[in-house]
C-alpha cells in the first residue's frame, strides 16, 4: 500500500491526501513534522535530504515534492477530469499549481507561520504588511481567471484547483483583522463563488477545512 509521510495540517500533505480521496487511493499516513519530528532521522533524510513532508513510498519508489507527488499519483491512476485528458487543459493546471507554488504561496507561507505558529511579540509587522498587500493583489489575477471559468483550468474540477484551493483556506482564516489588514482580503466575487464550491465538496471540508495550526 502507499505509504505517506506527514501531518495532518500541512498544507503540502493535504495536497497529497486529497489528491488520493479525488482518486481512491488508500494509503497509510505517518505522522512526521514540526512536534512529530522523524523528518531529521537518518532513515527519513535517506529518503527526503530536505527533511520536509510530503514524502511517499510507492512499493519501493520514494518520491518528494507536493506537486510532483500529486502528478504522479494522477499519471498512475488516471480519472478525467481530475487529471485532463486533454494536454492543453492539464498544462492549464499544472500551470496554476506552480503558480500557487512559486509566487502566491510565498506570499502567505511567512505571515500564515507568524501569526499562526509563532507569539504575538515575535511578529513581524512589516513584512506582514508587505506579504498580505502583495497576496492581496494577486488574487485578483485568481478572479480574473474565475470570472472566464468555473475552475481555475476550465469548467470542470481539476488538480489545478488543490493548490490554491487548499492555500484559499489559509487565506480566508488569517486572522488579518488582528493587524490590521482585513482591507487586504476584499471579497472579490469569483474567487468567493469558487471557494464555495470547494467548501461544498467533502474531501475538502475533511481534508482542507480542519481549523489553522
Ligand atoms: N516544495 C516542498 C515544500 C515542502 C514543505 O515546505 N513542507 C513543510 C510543511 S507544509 C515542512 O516540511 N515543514 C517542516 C516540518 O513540518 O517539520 C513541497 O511542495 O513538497
Amino acid at each position: 500500500m502507499l505509504k505517506l509521510w506527514g501531518r495532518v495540517n500541512s498544507s503540502n500533505v493535504k495536497k497529497v491526501r486529497w489528491t488520493c480521496a479525488e482518486l481512491d487511493i488508500p494509503y497509510e499516513r505517518v505522522d512526521a513534522g514540526l512536534h512529530f519530528g522523524v523528518v531529521n532521522s537518518d532513515e527519513y533524510r535517506a529518503m527526503n535530504p530536505n527533511g520536509m513532508i510530503p514524502v511517499i513510498d510507492d512499493d519501493g519508489f520514494v518520491l518528494w515534492e507536493s506537486n510532483a507527488i500529486v502528478r504522479y499519483l494522477c499519471a498512475k491512476n488516471p480519472k478525467a477530469p481530475f487529471w485532463p485528458a486533454d494536454l492543453r487543459t492539464r498544462a492549464s493546471a499544472d500551470r496554476w499549481m506552480e503558480w500557487q507554488s512559486t509566487t502566491i504561496g510565498p506570499q502567505i507561507g511567512p505571515p500564515f507561520m507568524q501569526l499562526i505558529r509563532q507569539p504575538e511579540h515575535e511578529w513581524d509587522l512589516a513584512m506582514i504588511k508587505r506579504n498580505i498587500t502583495r497576496a492581496g493583489d494577486l488574487w485578483q489575477i485568481v478572479d480574473r481567471q474565475l470570472g472566464q471559468t468555473r475552475w481555475l483550468a476550465g469548467e470542470d474540477f481539476t488538480m489545478g484547483d488543490v493548490p490554491l484551493g487548499i492555500l484559499a483556506y489559509t487565506w480566508m482564516e488569517l486572522p488579518l483583522a488582528k493587524v490590521g489588514l482585513a482591507h487586504c482580503r476584499p471579497k472579490l466575487a469569483n474567487v468567493w463563488r469558487w471557494y464555495d464550491q470547494l467548501q461544498a465538496m467533502k474531501n475538502y471540508r475533511d481534508i482542507v477545512a480542519i481549523g489553522l495550526t
